[in-house]
C-alpha cells in the first residue's frame, strides 16, 4: 500500500499535463528500498515505468514494481513498457488497475505473467481509476469527460440581478477551482460569460513550470455568431483559445481571430446554434480527454439537456442573493418532472472554510 500510494502521488504530478495519455506513477522497490521512481512524461516522452527503470538501472533485477496503470504492450509513440520490464529482470509487479485501452487491456498483464513475472492486480484500484477517470472515458468512447463547475449562493444563484458575481465562493474554494482548471485539458465558457466577466480562464497555480502556455488548458468559447470581442482577456493570456461558432464567419472575421492567435471552429446544429455534441467529438478527435465547463447558465443548460455532463462540482456559499432576475447556474429547457432530473451518484462533500463543495457523477441511463 505504501509504495502504491507513493506511485499515485507521483502520477498526480502528471495529471492534466500528458493528455491524451493517462497520468501514471511507478515505484521500484528492492530490499525495502526505493531504487527508482517516475511519472508519465508528455506524449512522445517516457512512460512512468521507463523513467523508474532508467533510474533503477541494474538494481531493477529481482525488484518489485508498483505501477498505477497496467503497463502498455504496444508500440505507440513509444515502445512497449512490458518489454522493458521483462528485460530489466523485475520479478514482481503490482498493478492498481487495468488499462481500458483496447490495445492494452489485460494483454499487458498477460505478457508479464507469460514471462514468469508475478503480477498482483487491484491494489488501490479505486483511487487509480478516479485519477484517470477522464482518460478511461476518452479511450473507450473517443469523447472527452465533461465536468460542470459553478459556485452558487445558498438560494441557488450564480450572480445578482445586475450580474455581479465577484465573489460568491471564498478564496479557498477559488484556489481549489484553479487546481481543477490545471488538471483539465479544456476550459469551456459561453459568450455571455466572456462579455460579462471578461475572465482569463487560465489556471493560476504553481505547476513548477513557470506558468507558461504549455501548462495552460485550451479555452473553448461557445459563441454562436462569432461576437467575442478581440480585446477579451481570453485572447491575450498564455495558452490556446478556440472560438466555436454556428455560422460561417467572413474571411476578415476569421482572420481577425487568427491574428489574436485564436482558432475558429464552425459547428452548427439544426437550430443554428453550436452543436455541443459534435464539438465535444471534435475535441476528442484532437486528443482532448477532459473538458471543464465554467458556465454560464445557457451552456450548462444545453449540456444538461443533451445529457453530456459526466461530473458536477458545485461550491455552495453561505449567502442569500435573492431576486427573481438573479442569475441561475443551469438554464436550458430543464426537466419537466423531478424524475427527469439529472441524478448524481458517489456524492462527496468537502468544506473549504465556510463553503461546501458538493461533487458527484451524473448517472447515465
Ligand atoms: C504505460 N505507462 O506511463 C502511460 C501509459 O503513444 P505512447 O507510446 O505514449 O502510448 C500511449 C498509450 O500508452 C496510452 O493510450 C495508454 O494506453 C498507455 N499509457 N502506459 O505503460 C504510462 N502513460
Ligand atoms: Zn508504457
Amino acid at each position: 500500500m505504501k509504495y502504491m500510494s507513493q506511485a499515485l502521488s507521483l502520477a498526480k504530478l502528471a495529471i492534466g499535463q500528458v493528455s491524451p495519455n493517462p497520468a501514471v506513477g511507478a515505484v521500484i522497490v528492492k530490499n525495502g528500498e526505493v531504487v527508482g521512481q517516475g511519472f508519465t512524461q508528455p506524449p512522445g516522452g517516457d512512460h512512468a515505468e521507463i523513467v523508474a527503470l532508467k533510474q533503477a538501472a541494474e538494481k531493477a533485477k529481482g525488484a518489485a514494481l508498483y505501477v498505477t496503470l497496467e503497463p502498455c504492450c504496444h508500440q505507440g509513440r513509444t515502445p512497449p513498457c512490458t518489454v522493458a520490464i521483462i528485460e530489466s529482470g523485475i520479478k514482481e509487479v503490482y498493478i492498481a488497475t487495468l488499462d481500458d485501452n483496447p490495445l492494452v487491456s489485460g494483454k499487458g498483464k498477460k505478457e508479464l505473467e507469460d514471462a514468469g513475472i508475478k503480477v498482483h492486480l487491484g491494489m488501490m484500484e479505486r483511487e487509480a481509476r478516479q485519477m484517470n477517470e477522464a482518460y478511461f472515458k476518452y479511450i473507450t468512447t473517443g469523447m472527452p469527460f465533461v465536468t460542470a463547475k459553478y459556485a452558487m449562493s445558498l438560494d441557488g444563484k450564480t450572480g445578482t440581478r445586475t450580474g455581479d458575481s465577484k465573489w460568491i465562493s471564498n478564496e479557498e474554494s477559488r484556489h481549489f477551482a484553479h487546481y481543477i482548471r490545471h488538471i483539465s485539458d479544456v476550459i469551456m465558457a459561453g459568450l455571455n460569460t466572456i462579455l460579462k466577466d471578461d475572465p482569463h480562464l487560465t489556471a493560476r497555480v504553481n505547476c513548477g513550470r513557470g506558468g507558461t502556455s504549455h501548462c495552460q488548458p485550451t479555452r473553448v468559447i461557445i459563441d454562436d455568431n462569432g461576437r467575442a470581442p478581440l480585446s477579451s482577456n481570453v485572447f491575450h493570456v498564455p495558452g490556446n483559445t478556440i472560438v466555436a461558432v454556428a455560422k460561417g464567419l467572413t474571411p476578415e472575421e476569421k482572420q481577425a481571430y487568427d491574428e489574436v492567435g485564436a482558432k475558429v471552429v464552425e459547428m452548427p446544429d439544426e437550430r443554428g446554434l453550436v452543436d455541443l455534441k459534435s464539438l465535444l467529438r471534435y475535441l476528442g478527435q484532437n486528443g482532448v480527454t477532459s473538458v471543464l465547463v465554467e458556465g454560464g447558465g445557457i451552456v450548462l443548460g444545453s449540456l444538461f439537456d443533451l445529457k453530456l455532463v459526466d461530473k458536477v462540482l458545485v461550491f455552495v456559499a453561505p449567502i442569500i442573493i435573492g431576486g427573481k432576475d438573479a442569475k441561475i447556474p443551469v438554464a436550458g429547457l430543464g426537466a419537466e418532472l423531478i424524475t427527469d432530473s439529472a441524478k448524481l451518484r458517489d456524492i462527496t462533500t468537502t468544506a473549504f472554510g465556510q463553503d461546501v463543495l458538493i461533487s458527484g457523477y451524473v448517472i447515465k441511463e
